[in-house]
């Protein structure tokens, strides 16, 4: 039995980062599948810490909050930058990803039809203190921080993804995103799982907007 169980709406949204994170580093995971009609009914709701999913179980230890089971995995699989100031890096990357990925959850669930060009329009903006950061470390040529990958890498990667779907050609502007998605995603055990029905066929929000 793998001792990693991701429970969860059929969706990427929250989760996938962590899948990819699991499955760049060879590790097996269980996941509960939760249907609306299930989560409706109430029960597994009232017993979730903060009434949502996703719930992440690393043998008897139950987390909530997707960047906290992110940050477990980071320290638990050695994916946290290589000392306390890369760590620090890794965190302001990581606070990024979700300042974005907040927004554009509000958008695909609040005002899709209204905000969406104007989202787009502003996009650039939004991705362009990543493609400072990746300047800013080894001309681009490695991760978000340092010289190993940390799960602020896969985060951001699941977010850059999730973007090229919304507004393809949003990266074009920004040459070291571009390489770094492209580079990250041909990594061979995140390609195979990147290329799995499981992650093609499972949609990036429930309401499938994109
Ligand atoms: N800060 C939380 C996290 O990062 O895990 C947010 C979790 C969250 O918003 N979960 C939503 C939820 O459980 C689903 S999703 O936004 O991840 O798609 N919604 C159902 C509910 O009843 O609130």
């Amino acid at each position: 039995m793998p001792p990693y169980t991701i429970v969860y709406f059929p969706a990427r949204g929250r989760c996938e980062a962590t899948r990819m994170l699991l499955a760049d580093q060879g590790q097996t995971w269980k996941e509960e599948v939760v249907t609306l009609d299930t989560w409706r009914q109430g029960p597994l709701k009232a017993s979730c810490l903060y009434g949502q999913l996703p719930k992440f179980q690393d043998g008897d230890l139950t987390l909530y909050q997707s960047n906290a089971i992110l940050r477990h995995l980071g320290r638990t699989l050695g994916l946290y930058g290589r000392d306390a100031r890369e760590a620090a890096q890794v965190d302001m990357a990581n606070d990024g990803v979700e300042d974005l990925r907040r927004r554009c959850s509000h958008l695909i669930h609040h005002n899709y039809e209204e905000g969406k060009a104007q989202y787009i329009q502003d996009l650039p903006g939004h991705l362009q203190p990543f493609e400072t950061l990746l300047a800013q470390n080894r001309g681009g040529q490695a991760f978000i921080v340092g010289d190993q990958i940390s799960f602020a890498d896969y985060n951001l990667l699941d977010l850059l993804m999730n973007h090229q779907a919304l507004a393809p050609g949003c990266l074009d502007g920004l040459p070291l995103l571009s390489a770094y998605v492209a580079r990250l995603s041909a990594r061979p055990q995140l390609k195979a799982f990147l290329d799995s029905p499981e992650h093609v066929n499972r949609p990036i929000f429930g309401s499938r907007k994109i």
